[in-house]
């Protein structure tokens, strides 16, 4: 009989090295990278020369490198299964990045793009040109591998998006080159809200950790800072996003990192008050810290440099193959 040949999509998302990576990085994206990796070919990023869009100390950049592999790691990436590397050491991206400025990417198309906004805020005028440009730089980390789908938490949806109209248009202009990618975001939890200001994404580089429960946050300051988080007027634990945001970004984490799902706390919570609720979560977000930094500590650094070698390895084959055809249908070889 003959053996059917699944072959199967390649999914590409990346974190950057920039903050103290948080609950909403995990259950926004990671969370879901984990359970991708039987299905698809997975290709998980440290995209670093992201990061340097805003100022990094050097030495900074350099422990929290390893420290988002060992994230990954510890998350349940598994290096047999998933490619893992960091963006800096394949010289294609930055390469595609700028073919893409001149071919595909649109001013009129950079200037729509909320993230920018938000980051550069009143300063627009003298942040880096490096910001304005990050979701071009994206297209390229996607575009590199013949990328089907792309993870992602809400907030980087419009970046993807602008990535599927820059590779249409070079498509139009030269051919079949890229695949047109799609984001896939996850249902619930794909917008982690401050733990102060539900109006506020968690942002794992917030000036004011205590918006954020860090993955690497020390135990009790992480429970106290559930205990602190704002809550709504009323008292009843109920779900609702336009009258109790606070809450329901409190039960949306309680459903990812515990067991029982929303309309089941909401149920189990009748009649019990905000803190007998805030105490409960505070022992579910600790016991997934607990889990989550055993495994971290365990894993060395040396363990880290030989799996982003040989991640790099292995992308770097499928990426100079995509800059020989790129070079090729522009001219310039
Ligand atoms: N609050 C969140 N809820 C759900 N998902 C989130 N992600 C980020 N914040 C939340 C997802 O995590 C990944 C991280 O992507 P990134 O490192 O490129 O940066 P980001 O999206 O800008 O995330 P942060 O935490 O806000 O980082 P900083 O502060 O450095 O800018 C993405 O998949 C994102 O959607």
């Amino acid at each position: 009989m003959e053996k059917k040949i699944e072959i199967k999509k390649t999914i590409f998302s990346g974190i950057q090295p920039s903050g103290n990576l948080n609950i909403g990085n995990y259950i926004g994206a990671i969370s879901q990278w984990v359970k991708m990796q039987e299905k698809y070919n997975c290709i998980f990023s440290i995209v670093d020369y992201h990061a340097i869009t805003v100022k990094q100390s050097p030495e900074e950049l350099r422990r929290r490198i390893i420290e988002v592999v060992k994230i990954y790691l510890a998350a349940g990436i598994d290096p047999n299964k998933s490619i893992i590397f960091q963006q800096s050491a394949v010289a294609a991206h930055t390469e595609l990045a700028w073919i893409l400025n001149c071919y595909g990417a649109r001013i009129a198309d950079l200037n729509k793009m909320t993230q920018f906004k938000d980051k550069a805020g009143e300063n627009q005028e003298s942040v880096s040109v490096g910001l304005y440009d990050y979701p071009v730089l994206m297209a390229a980390d996607i575009l590199l591998y013949n990328t089907e789908i792309v993870p992602v938490g809400e907030d980087q949806k419009q970046h993807v998006e602008l990535a599927r109209d820059i590779a249409k248009r070079f498509n139009n202009e030269f051919g079949e080159t890229f695949l047109i990618p799609q984001a896939v975001i996850k249902q619930e939890g794909a917008r982690i809200m401050s733990l102060l200001d539900p109006k506020k994404k968690m942002s794992k580089s917030d000036s004011n950790q205590n918006n954020c429960i860090g993955l690497l946050d020390d135990i009790e300051v992480a429970r106290k800072k559930i205990m602190r988080a704002v809550t709504d007027s009323g008292s009843e634990i109920e779900y609702d996003l336009e009258d109790k945001p606070a809450l329901s970004n409190l039960l949306t984490i309680y459903a990812q990192l515990g067991t029982r799902e929303i309309p089941r706390l909401v149920k189990d919570y009748r009649g019990k008050g905000y803190g007998d609720f805030k105490k409960d979560l505070a022992d579910v977000v600790v016991k997934f810290l607990t889990d989550f930094q055993k495994k971290y500590n365990k894993i060395s650094d040396d363990k880290v440099i030989k799996i982003l070698e040989a991640g790099r390895k292995k992308v770097e084959k499928l990426a100079s193959a995509k800059m020989e055809k790129v070079r090729q249908v522009i001219g310039v070889r």
